[in-house]
Parts: C-alpha cells; sequence; structure tokens
C-alpha cells in the first residue's frame, strides 16, 4: 500500500480480497466515486450559481430537500442504475426503494445500496463541510428477480462495504470492505483520488465530545450525566465541544483526533433524528473497521434489526473508551 496510490490502482490491488470476487463490487465502488466527483463539482458552485435554497418539495421524512439533495440524489442513482450494476437502490431522499433492471431477465447484478446523497445538506448555504454516505448488502433474494425490501432491511453487520464522501477544505472519500478504513483525498486538477489516508484508527481514547447541547434539557438522564462528566474538571477533562452538525465532518474529525459523537433520542424525539439504513449503520461500520466503537447507548448499531427503510435510532459512535463510558453512564442513569 503506497500512499501515492490512486483510488482505480487500489481497487485493483485489493479486489481478490473481497469476499466474492467477481469484480461487481470494485464496479460499485468505481461508479460512487465518479458520482462522488460530479456532486463535488456542483457543491463547490454552489455559491456562485442559484442553486442553493429550497426546491419547494419535502421528502418522506417531512423535511425540506434542499436543491443539491435533489442534484445529489439523481446523480448517484443515476449512475448506478446506468452502469447496470446494483439491483436496488434505496436512498433517504426517496420515499421507497428503487428496483433496478426488472425488465431484464438476464440481469445478475448481487448487491444493493443504500445511499444518503448529501447528508448536512441544511449546511450548504453557509459553506459549511456536507457529505455522502453510502451502504452496500449482498442480497438475500434470488438473483435474477426483481429485489424486495428484506434486501434492504438487513443487520449492519451483513454489510459488505460502507463509506462516505466528504465535500470539506478537500473532498476525500473514505471506506471499508471489512479489511480496515482507507481515506482517498481528491486531487481536483487532474480528477483522481489518491490514498491520502492508509488503514484510518480512532484513537482509544479522545477528548472531543460532539453533540447538540441545544437540545440538553430533551436528553435522557444518562446523556446529561455524560455531558457533565465531560465538562467536569478532572484528570484529562473537561473535553472539547465540537459539534458541526454534519455528522460526515464530525464523525471525520473524531476519528483523526478522538472523541464521540451522541445524537441520542429526546422527548422531542423519542428514536433520535439519524437514520439506522442510511446514516448510522455505514458509520457503524466504518467507526468498528477503524477500532472505534458505536451503539444505541445500549446495543451494538451492527445487531439492531432494521423494521423499516426511513427507521431511525439513537447513535453514539467514535473512539472505543469513550462510547463505552457513555454506556456506562446510560446503564447507570
Ligand atoms: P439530514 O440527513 O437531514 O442532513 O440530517 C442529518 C444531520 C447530520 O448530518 C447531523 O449530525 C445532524 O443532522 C444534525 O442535527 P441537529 O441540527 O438536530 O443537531
Ligand atoms: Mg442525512
Amino acid at each position: 500500500m503506497s500512499k501515492n496510490q490512486t483510488l482505480g490502482e487500489f481497487i485493483i490491488e485489493n479486489q481478490a480480497s473481497f469476499k466474492y470476487t467477481s469484480g461487481e463490487l470494485s464496479r460499485l465502488i468505481n461508479s460512487i466515486r465518479l458520482a462522488a466527483k460530479v456532486v463535488n463539482h456542483e457543491v463547490n458552485k454552489a455559491g456562485l450559481v442559484d442553486i442553493i435554497g429550497a426546491v419547494g418539495s419535502t421528502n418522506v421524512q417531512g423535511e425540506d430537500q434542499q436543491k443539491l439533495d435533489v442534484y445529489a440524489n439523481e446523480i448517484f442513482i443515476q449512475t448506478l442504475t446506468n452502469r447496470n450494476i446494483v439491483c436496488g437502490i434505496a436512498s433517504e431522499e426517496e420515499d421507497d426503494f428503487i428496483v433496478v433492471n426488472s425488465q431484464d431477465e438476464n440481469h445478475q447484478n448481487k448487491y444493493v445500496v443504500l445511499i444518503d446523497p448529501l447528508d448536512g445538506s441544511s449546511n450548504i448555504d453557509v459553506n459549511v463541510s456536507v457529505g455522502t454516505i453510502f451502504s452496500v448488502y449482498r442480497r438475500v433474494t434470488p438473483v435474477g428477480t426483481p429485489v424486495q425490501l428484506e434486501d434492504f432491511l438487513q443487520k449492519g453487520n451483513k454489510q459488505v462495504a460502507a463509506g462516505y464522501v466528504i465535500y470539506g477544505t478537500s473532498t476525500m472519500l473514505v471506506y471499508t470492505t471489512g479489511h480496515g478504513v482507507n481515506g482517498f483525498t481528491l486531487n481536483p486538477a487532474i480528477g483522481s483520488y489518491y490514498l491520502s489516508h492508509p488503514d484510518m484508527q480512532f484513537p482509544e481514547d479522545g477528548k472531543i465530545y460532539s453533540v447538540n447541547e441545544g437540545n440538553y434539557t430533551h436528553f435522557p438522564q444518562g446523556v446529561k450525566d455524560y455531558i457533565k462528566y465531560c465538562q467536569q474538571e478532572e484528570g484529562d477533562r473537561p473535553y472539547t465541544s465540537r459539534y458541526i452538525g454534519s455528522l460526515v465532518s464530525d464523525f471525520h474529525r473524531n476519528m483523526i483526533k478522538g472523541g464521540i459523537y451522541i445524537y441520542p433520542k429526546s422527548s422531542k424525539n423519542s428514536d433520535g433524528k439519524l437514520r439506522l439504513l442510511y446514516e448510522c449503520n455505514p458509520m457503524a461500520f466504518l467507526a468498528e473497521q477503524a477500532n472505534g466503537k458505536a451503539s444505541d447507548g445500549f446495543t451494538r448499531i451492527l445487531d439492531i434489526e432494521p423494521t423499516e427503510l426511513h427507521q431511525r435510532v439513537p447513535f453514539f459512535c467514535g473512539s472505543k473508551n469513550m462510547v463505552e463510558k457513555a454506556e456506562e453512564f446510560m446503564k447507570n442513569a
């Protein structure tokens, strides 16, 4: 693994270590990197042209959709559909899952993709980093037939790949296929991604906690207690509070520097805000592959049995010892 390796070279070199080596998963990652380049170009133009602001429609969770959400959604779906690589797609921005290739009896595609095309999009108008999150499963229904809901409602521990793209000061693609986590930075002049962050790891301990403290009074007692613990003057505490409000960015920083991200349930949102399938499962897979930990405060995220596409779940994710400490407070509250 060399540092100036391109993502294309890395994919070819590591194809043999994928669980199923038909090349299909490599093609899938390839199309995500392509779509991410297109979206990146558009996100970077956001300040220049009149594409920021709400488009007027509301998505299935009742939130305003920003124009770039719609654009990113279309680009990812088109790229994955046109290249005939997956058999189904579910998106945070779509009410129902999309069946790909149902007309073609010979299609042999094995993978479904779940995607949050532009997470944190309310941050775009203020030039804050946003991201794309993706999660890949092998279908459980027979190849060649139209995909079913059960192909998408799989536990996170069945993911074969997951990752995110961060559209930040530079654009990065960070992903795992179950053999650690690697980060690639886009060189916009050339259009290639280079391996800039090989084998990324969460430090076991951290000093950053990321939570929307504006909701403090609505948090469960365990979270309140943990926040007070973070603020206490003792040992290496108080910790630093950093909350961007863009999951991908908060996660990325915490993975590099050491920290915990918490989006708990509250008296306002009984299951928290984040979606199990598009946000928590892929981030949990990445966290575990990077020596971190992810839970809902009590249970490992990757072991939760999904019951619906747009299900929400409380999320505690980051450096192992910090997540375990937070879980301790949840248990004892
Ligand atoms: P979105 O999918 O509608 O963009 O919402 C997800 C985002 C996360 O990126 C972020 O961590 C969280 O919502 C912030 O929520 P809040 O503003 O309630 O703190
Ligand atoms: Mg989102």
